[in-house]
C-alpha cells in the first residue's frame, strides 16, 4: 500500500487529480486545508490517498463514473465537516448540499461548480475566523504576547482610551506578578487588573479645613469645561451638604462677560452666599478682606484657551498677589483626547496646578484617557463632575469609581453609591 499526496485550490480538484492518477480504488485517507503563509494568500487543500502498489501511477486515465463521483462528493462533504469543526461555524451548517444532490440526481451531472462555490464560501469564513482568533487570542504589542485569557481585559482597557504605553506596561506588570492560580478565570484576572489600576490613581481626599485657617480654591481651565458649574456645586456641598459645614464665599475674576458674572451671582443669591467680582489684583486683596469671615473661598476664572498666554499670565498675577496660598484646581473635560489633555495641562502647568477636576463624565465612554493623564503627570484628582445638575452631579474623586468607569462605563447608580464617600 502506498500513500500519495495531491494539492489543489479546492478539495474537489485535489480528489479529482488523485482519482485520475490512482483510479477509483484509491482510498481517501485525509483531506485538509494547508496552513497558509499569510491570511491573504490563496487557500490550498491537501488530499492524501492510499492505493495498492500495483495500481499506482500510469493508470490509464479515464472519466469518473457515477460511483467514483459519489465517493468524491461524500469525501468532500466529510472534509468540509472537518473544516467546519475547526472553524466552529455553528450558525452556517456545513454544506450537505453535494450529498443531497447525489441523491436527487441519479445521473452523472453533478455540478462541481456548486461544490466549488460552497468551499470558497467556507474558506472565506475560515479566513474571517482566523483573523478574529488572532485579534482575540494573540495581540502583539511591542513584543508583548497577550495570552488568550487576558484578551478580555486587554480589549476593555484598550477601548477605554488608555495610552498604549501605559496599557503595555500595566499588562506586563500583570503578567509578571499575577499568581498562576488567579489566571485560571477571566473574572479573577479582571479583579487583579482592577486592583492594580486603582493603586495607580493618585487621589486627593476631601479634607476638613483646620479650625482657624482658610482654604482658597481657584478653578482654572479651558473655556466651557464646567468651572462655574463645578464652583456652584462645591459651594452648595461645602456650605449645606457636607456633615461639617463651612462658611463659603465666592470670588469671580471672570468679569469680561456680563453673562458669566450673572451666572455665578444667581447661584450665590440662591444659596445666600457672599460673592465679590474682581477686575485687578488690588481688587482681589480687597475682596479677600471682605470675605474674611469665610473659611472656604471659591474663585472662578475666565476660561482661557491653553494658547492664550495673555489671559494665563493675568491668572498668574492674581495667584502671586494673594496674601494667602491658593489651591489651584485645573478643570478638564473627561471627553477630551489624551493628547489634548496633555497639551492643556502643559500650558496651564506654570500656574503650579495642585489638583485636577474632571467634568462631563456623563458625556464620554473613554475614561482611560483620564486615567492615563493622572498617571502620567502624577497630580491627584479631587472631584468628578457627572452632569449639569447643581448641586448633585458631583462625586468626590475615588479610584474605585474611575476604574469602574474605565472598565464598565459610567452608570448613574454607581455615582449615587459613591457620592457619599
Ligand atoms: N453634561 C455635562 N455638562 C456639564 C458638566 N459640567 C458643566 N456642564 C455644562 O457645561 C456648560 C458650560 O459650563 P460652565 O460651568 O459655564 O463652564 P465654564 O468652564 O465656566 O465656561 P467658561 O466660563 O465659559 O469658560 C454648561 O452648559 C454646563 O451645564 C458635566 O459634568 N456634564
Ligand atoms: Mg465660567
Amino acid at each position: 500500500m502506498k500513500f500519495l499526496t495531491f494539492h489543489a485550490k479546492t478539495p474537489a480538484e485535489a480528489l479529482k487529480q488523485a482519482q485520475v492518477q490512482c483510479g477509483e480504488d484509491a482510498l481517501v485517507v485525509s483531506t485538509k486545508q494547508i496552513k497558509k503563509k499569510s491570511l491573504n494568500s490563496e487557500a490550498l487543500y491537501e488530499v492524501v490517498v492510499a492505493v495498492e502498489d500495483s495500481k499506482v501511477l500510469n493508470k490509464p486515465k479515464k472519466e469518473l463514473n457515477q460511483k467514483s463521483t459519489e465517493d468524491v462528493l461524500v469525501n468532500i462533504s466529510e472534509a468540509a465537516k472537518q473544516i467546519s469543526k475547526i472553524a466552529k461555524v455553528t450558525q452556517a451548517p456545513l454544506p450537505t448540499k453535494p450529498k443531497i444532490k447525489v441523491e436527487e440526481r441519479s445521473g452523472t451531472d453533478i455540478d462541481v461548480n456548486d461544490i466549488k462555490q460552497e468551499i470558497t464560501k467556507l474558506a472565506d469564513k475560515i479566513k474571517l475566523i482566523q483573523e478574529m482568533f488572532w485579534e482575540e487570542k494573540a495581540p502583539q504589542r511591542n513584543n508583548l504576547a497577550i495570552p488568550p485569557e487576558f484578551s478580555e481585559i486587554y480589549k476593555l482597557a484598550r477601548t477605554s482610551g488608555m495610552g498604549p504605553d501605559h496599557l503595555d506596561n500595566i499588562m506586563k506588570l500583570t503578567l509578571e506578578h499575577m499568581p498562576q492560580k488567579m489566571r485560571q478565570s477571566s473574572d479573577s484576572i479582571k479583579r487583579y487588573f482592577q486592583v492594580l489600576l486603582r493603586k495607580m490613581v493618585p487621589v486627593r481626599h476631601e479634607s476638613e479645613v483646620p479650625r482657624g485657617s482658610k482654604r482658597l480654591m481657584m478653578f482654572v481651565g479651558p473655556t466651557g469645561v464646567g468651572k462655574t458649574t463645578t464652583i456652584a456645586k462645591l459651594a452648595a456641598r461645602y456650605s449645606y451638604i457636607k456633615e461639617k459645614r463651612d462658611k463659603v464665599g465666592i470670588i469671580t475674576l471672570d468679569t469680561y462677560r456680563i453673562g458669566a458674572v450673572e451666572q455665578l451671582f444667581q447661584y450665590a443669591k440662591m444659596m445666600k452666599l457672599p460673592i465679590e467680582d474682581v477686575v485687578d489684583t488690588n481688587d482681589f486683596n480687597n475682596a479677600l478682606r471682605s470675605l474674611n469671615h469665610c473659611n472656604v473661598i471659591l474663585i472662578d476664572t475666565v476660561g482661557s484657551s491653553q494658547y492664550d498666554k495673555e489671559k494665563l499670565a493675568k491668572l498668574s498675577s492674581f495667584i502671586n498677589s494673594s496674601d494667602y496660598e491658593i489651591d489651584v484646581n485645573l478643570v478638564l473635560s473627561a471627553g477630551n483626547k489624551l493628547e489634548d489633555l496633555r497639551e492643556i495641562y502643559e500650558n496651564f502647568s506654570f500656574l503650579n496646578i495642585d489638583t485636577l477636576v474632571f467634568t462631563k463624565f456623563d458625556e464620554t465612554k473613554t475614561f482611560g484617557t483620564v486615567f492615563s493623564l493622572i498617571y502620567d503627570i502624577d497630580k491627584p484628582v479631587s472631584y468628578f463632575s457627572v452632569g449639569q445638575e447643581v448641586p448633585n452631579d458631583i462625586v468626590v474623586a475615588n479610584s474605585d469609581f474611575l476604574v469602574e468607569c474605565m472598565l464598565n462605563g459610567f452608570k448613574r447608580k454607581q455615582e449615587d453609591a459613591n457620592s457619599s464617600k
